[in-house]
Parts: structure tokens; sequence; C-alpha cells
């Protein structure tokens, strides 16, 4: 079975409210939704959410750059040579996320022929995960609003709290207002997307020891390459690196420089196959993960959700899957569901995804 075309279709949906972070903000999802079609006529799909402030992809980029590069690069190629997929779209550097779901979109057609859920066919071990809620900057009382509403809905007690801003003493009443409100039982994590210095997240973590975070992400740049092996080596909490492991060399660094203790797997930005390698790699190293989310739609949520439950060492901790809920719509045509902390895998062959051709008619940007 072979690839005829690969369609990059930009969209834009609104979210109901912003989300707020140290290295940019999200008003609206303007994504680029992806499909690989063949010559069977199966169509894989996958979605790729541009973040400019992450990786440098914009919505136009992403959108050129598998019209004009990646799409001609593996027309023909068979759906089985994904070695070969991956080695023509990397003679082009960079792009994390437009090699992502052309990866995912791959996939999809691979499950859907050999009439097995994507989930299964990377190593089925689970059916669903259980999911941890993103917390962005507002006043404390409204981040413990939120918290307490998306527990009390969704029944989700693992909440990922942002960090990094300036003064950081604000970032750490926020803190300590989740936990006062919360109480004991919950499970509170941060991330700093890069906005600290190793001398200010020293002084917070020493101000939130009493605190009980599982885990922090990202506090400080990758290039402040002192200062966060400085950092690790006082922390009495494991240091995940996020945008700082984009790529297995990275993932290596990170670790093997003593500049982070367990990292954050993202599907949106390193695909099925490479974020496989990701697993075997952390695997290897006894690495601890997260998956992670990247302020994805329901199918990049869904796609998360798929490889997650894939591996017992994804599966064990509560996966970043709920950003969604604050978009106003989106493209799936049958919603995904959170209820009891958990969200389940869709069932049925390939990744599941319908899309609601109305919908896609509305808000795509590029008719
Ligand atoms: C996260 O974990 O950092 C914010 C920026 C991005 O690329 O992903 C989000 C969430
Ligand atoms: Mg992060």
């Amino acid at each position: 079975m072979k690839i005829t075309a690969v369609e990059a279709i930009p969209y834009a949906i609104p979210y109901r409210k912003p989300l707020r972070f140290a290295s940019g903000e999200i008003l609206a999802a303007e994504h680029v939704l992806v499909r690989v079609h063949t010559d069977d006529g199966l169509v894989g799909t996958a979605d790729a959410p541009p973040r400019p402030f992450t990786y440098g992809e914009t919505q136009a980029s992403v959108t050129s750059v598998i019209r004009d590069l990646f799409a001609p690069a593996v027309q023909g190629l068979g759906v089985l040579e994904r070695e070969v997929v991956h080695a023509r779209l990397n003679r082009t550097v960079a792009n994390p996320v437009a090699k992502a779901a052309i990866d995912m979109a791959v996939w999809d057609v691979l499950g859907q022929s050999l009439g097995v859920s994507v989930s299964e066919l990377l190593g089925g071990f689970t059916d669903r995960l259980r999911v941890s809620h993103m917390v962005g900057f507002a006043p404390p009382e409204q981040m413990v609003a939120e918290a307490e509403r998306i527990r009390d809905e969704y029944g989700i007690t693992t909440f990922k709290v942002k960090v990094g801003r300036d003064p950081f003493t604000d970032d750490v009443a926020a803190v300590r207002a989740l936990r006062e409100a919360l109480g004991p039982d919950v499970e509170l994590y941060i991330d700093g997307n890069r906005g600290w210095t190793a001398r200010d997240a020293a002084r917070a973590l020493r101000q939130m020891a009493d605190l009980d975070l599982t885990f922090a992400e990202e506090l400080t740049d990758a290039d402040d390459v002192l200062g966060r092996r400085w950092l690790v080596s006082q922390s009495t909490i494991p240091m995940f690196a996020d945008e700082s492991v984009s790529r297995p060399g990275e993932v290596t660094r990170e670790l093997l420089g003593g500049s982070a203790n367990g990292i954050s797997i993202k599907t949106s930005r390193t695909g099925f196959t490479t974020s496989q390698r990701l697993v075997g790699l952390c695997e290897g190293l006894g690495v601890d993960v997260v998956i992670g989310n990247q302020i994805d739609t329901q199918i990049g949520s869904l796609c998360a959700a798929a490889f997650g439950a894939a591996f017992r060492i994804t599966s064990r901790r509560p996966a970043e899957l709920s950003n969604f809920l604050d978009q106003t719509d989106d493209l799936l045509a049958e919603p995904l569901e959170i209820s009891d902390g958990a969200l389940r895998v869709r069932q049925g062959t390939g990744l599941g995804i319908e899309i609601d051709e109305d919908k896609l008619t509305r808000y795509r940007k590029d008719i």
C-alpha cells in the first residue's frame, strides 16, 4: 500500500479561556489537520499543534513544509517503509510537529489496514490512563477554583501547576494555595517552561519543600548548562525535561549530563515511532517518563492516550490529556470523555479518528 498524497489543512478553534504559562499563551487551537492518503483508499489522520515559542513552527510553516517538502518526499513510499519515511523527512532539520503528525497518520493507516488499534499495535498494555490536568497562570484563587472544578466534574486528582513567573514568589503562593485547598491526597507537580534562573528555581523549591511536589519540569533553560546541573544536584525532587528533549540525542545529553532525572514524552512532537524509541531509551536507563500535552486538541489527546496506554512505563503515571476541555469545539466527531479521573483509549481499528466534516469546513482557514 503506497502513500499517494499528504494533505495539510490549517484550521482555528477558539479556547473558552486562554492558557498562560512562562513561555507563551494559547488563545485558540491554530493547528493543522494532517491526512495521509493511500492507493488502497485508506486515509490516516493526525493533528499538528504548532508552538512557535517552543519549536519555532507556526501554522503557516507547518502547512507549507508539509505541502512543499514532506508530501513530495514521501509520496510513492509504502506505508510499511517507516524508516524510509523518517529518513526522507529528516533530510529537513527541525519541524518536529509537522514530522510527528505525518508519522502518526501513517501508523493510523497501518492499524486500519491490519484491522487492529494503533495502541494494540504499539504495545497494548492497558485500555485507559489516569489523567493529569494542567493549571495555567491566574490569581491563586482562580487557579484553586479551576482545580476544584476539574476534580469535582472529572474526578481528576493530579495537577500540573504552571510556574516560572517573576517574581517566583507569585508561583510559590499559588502552589501553596492549591495544596491548602486540595489537601494531601491530590498529586501536584510544577512546570516552569524555562522561566526561572537556576538561582530563583533553587529558592522557589526551598520555599515549596513542605508542599509534597512529585517533580518539577523544565524550570530553567537547558542552555544554562551548569546552572541546570547545579539545580538538579541539590533538588530533593526529580527534575523532568520537556521542551529540551524533543530528540533522542537531547534526551541522552540531558540525562547523562546530570541535567534531568526524567522526561516528558509528547507524541505531538515525536510521533509514535520516535516516542517508542524514547520509551526504550528511558527503560534502558531506568528513567521515569510522563506523557505530556502540547495543548492538544481531542485528536492530539487521543493520539497521546493511544501511545501512553501501549506501554507499562508510560501508563504508570497520570498522563496530561485534558487541555482540550477548554476548547469551544473540536473536529472529532465522537468526543473524548474523561470520567473518574481517567480517559479510555478509543477502540476500533487504527486510531479511531472520525472527523466531523461540517466542522472542518467551518473552521478551516484555507478555503
Ligand atoms: C508544557 O508541558 O510545557 C506549553 C508549551 C508547550 O509546548 O507545551 C505546553 C505544556
Ligand atoms: Mg512542559
